[in-house]
């Protein structure tokens, strides 16, 4: 992508609203734009993070089996008297009326939903187990949206649903869920620990909160300082294997963890001082068993092995992608931006031409702008006729993972130079050395 063609209106100032450092860099970055209190619109910049997130996500999902299907935001009503839940729900869902004065909703999620597209198709146990997902907007009526998208009113989530014979098989897709995420925040760069939460309108008796220490987290948060440093399960992760799942749940529950809610301060004062670990906390994901609420009131019932009719055990699984984006900010920057993560940067890296209009200077920035291109490595080229220093400026601003720049005095002897936007580290080297190294380490 060429600068000059990209539509990236970065902020001079730092905008006046934000109180905390990612919603600041989102805003200036021109990642985000506030529409209304707590609605966005994810302009250029920001969608190629969202994408990247969602991508991310949605292998993990897919390693674990589940299958993923699009529900819609807009729901009847109806289905939500029939789980009891639509007075229960309160001020936080939004209620519209169509044409046909019908009652209707925005989703803030789907149980209703998924249960009622399982019970249309599913009969016998021999299609169990099953996850079903989505990646979709929600809408939450939060009285106090705040912090840009990290509490939004509309925003995107990943939810799960899984449906099991019984309460043994529910666990195991209960296990598979949280490997899931141990390894889809991972790859994120970042480490949420899982700690034990409430259940709040979903219901359920058996819940975990994945959570990422910050400062500007808005929950308070209690752990064993070992959670740090427990492995987290790799690539070759068997979903199907019954024992190996539940070893990596028990090894990740066997340390204190509890959300302020859940918080039992006897228990955690048996931790050794050196060992507690209180601070505050970014929920990025929630995961939820909760039996048989929805399917026993809305008739999700299979035939067993046994010829008898069960009424299916199931889990609820989220993910806030538009919460992460602001959360790995939180978590990776310093005082000249953003600093991404390789898996989740907008671009791979972004070519400094520090002359544009120079005969030497543009012409080795169209050959390290194609070769990088047909590489597969996704190049931001910087051909705006800016001051250097507001290119560098800009760059460090973005942040994404390494900076090409490409100056005329270097260029005379055909070199470049590399800056690894987290270390600082600079390294000059030929051009062709630069994009053998660039394209190998991407
Ligand atoms: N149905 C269940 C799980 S699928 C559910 O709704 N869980 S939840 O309420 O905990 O939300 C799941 C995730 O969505 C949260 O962990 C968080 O990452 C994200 N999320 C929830 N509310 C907001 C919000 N107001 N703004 C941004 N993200 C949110």
């Amino acid at each position: 992508m060429r600068l000059s063609r990209f539509f990236m209106p970065i902020l001079k100032e730092n905008p006046k609203e934000a109180e905390i450092v990612s919603h600041r860099l989102m805003l200036r970055t021109g990642m985000i734009r506030q529409q209304s209190s707590g609605i966005y619109t994810w302009l250029p910049l920001g969608k190629r993070v969202l994408d990247k997130v969602n991508a991310i996500v949605r292998e993990e999902q897919n390693r674990t089996g589940a299958n993923e299907l699009l529900m819609p935001t807009l729901q009847s009503a109806e289905l939500w008297q029939e789980s009891g839940r639509y007075d229960a729900y309160g001020k936080e869902m939004l209620r519209i009326k169509d044409r046909q004065d019908r009652p209707m909703l925005y989703g803030p999620t789907n149980e209703e939903m998924i249960t009622d597209v399982f019970r249309s198709y599913v009969k016998s146990y021999r299609s169990l187990p099953l996850n079903l997902y989505h990646i979709q907007l929600k809408f939450r009526d939060e009285i106090r949206p705040r912090f840009g998208t990290m509490r939004s009113r509309e925003f995107l989530m990943k939810d799960a649903y899984s449906f099991d014979l019984d309460r043994e098989g529910a666990e195991h897709a209960y296990n598979k869920m949280f490997a899931a995420y141990l390894r889809t925040f991972s790859r994120m760069g970042l480490r949420a620990i899982p700690m034990r939460a409430d259940t709040g309108p979903i219901g359920g008796n058996l819940s975990h909160e994945f959570i990422i220490l910050a400062e500007t987290g808005e929950s308070e948060v209690f752990c064993h300082k070992d959670f740090l440093g427990f492995d987290i399960p790799g690539e070759d992760t068997n979903f199907d294997d019954v024992a190996g799942l539940k070893t990596i749940f028990d090894k990740w529950t066997s340390r204190y963890a509890a959300t302020s809610e859940m918080h039992d301060e006897a228990a955690f004062n048996e931790v050794a001082e050196g060992d507690r670990v209180s601070a505050r906390g970014i929920e990025v994901g929630h995961i939820f068993y909760f039996g048989t609420k929805y399917s026993e009131a809305m008739g999700a019932k299979v035939l067993g092995p046994d010829g008898k009719e069960h009424t299916v055990h199931m889990g609820s699984y989220g993910i806030g992608p538009t919460r992460l984006v602001p959360a790995i900010i939180e978590a990776s920057h310093d005082d000249n931006g953003i600093i991404w993560p390789k898996s989740i940067s907008p671009f791979d890296g972004v070519i400094i031409n520090m002359k544009a209009g120079d005969a030497a200077c543009d012409a080795a920035c169209e050959t390290l702008y194609s070769k990088l291109g047909a590489a597969g490595f996704d190049a931001l080229l910087d051909d705006t006729d800016d001051r250097a220093g507001a290119k560098f400026a800009s760059a460090d601003l973005i942040g994404v993972p390494v900076q090409i720049i490409v100056g005329p005095r270097s260029i005379a002897s055909g070199e470049v130079e590399l800056k690894d936007r987290k270390t600082g580290e600079r390294e000059t080297m030929t051009v062709e050395a630069a994009l053998n190294k660039l394209i190998a380490t991407k």
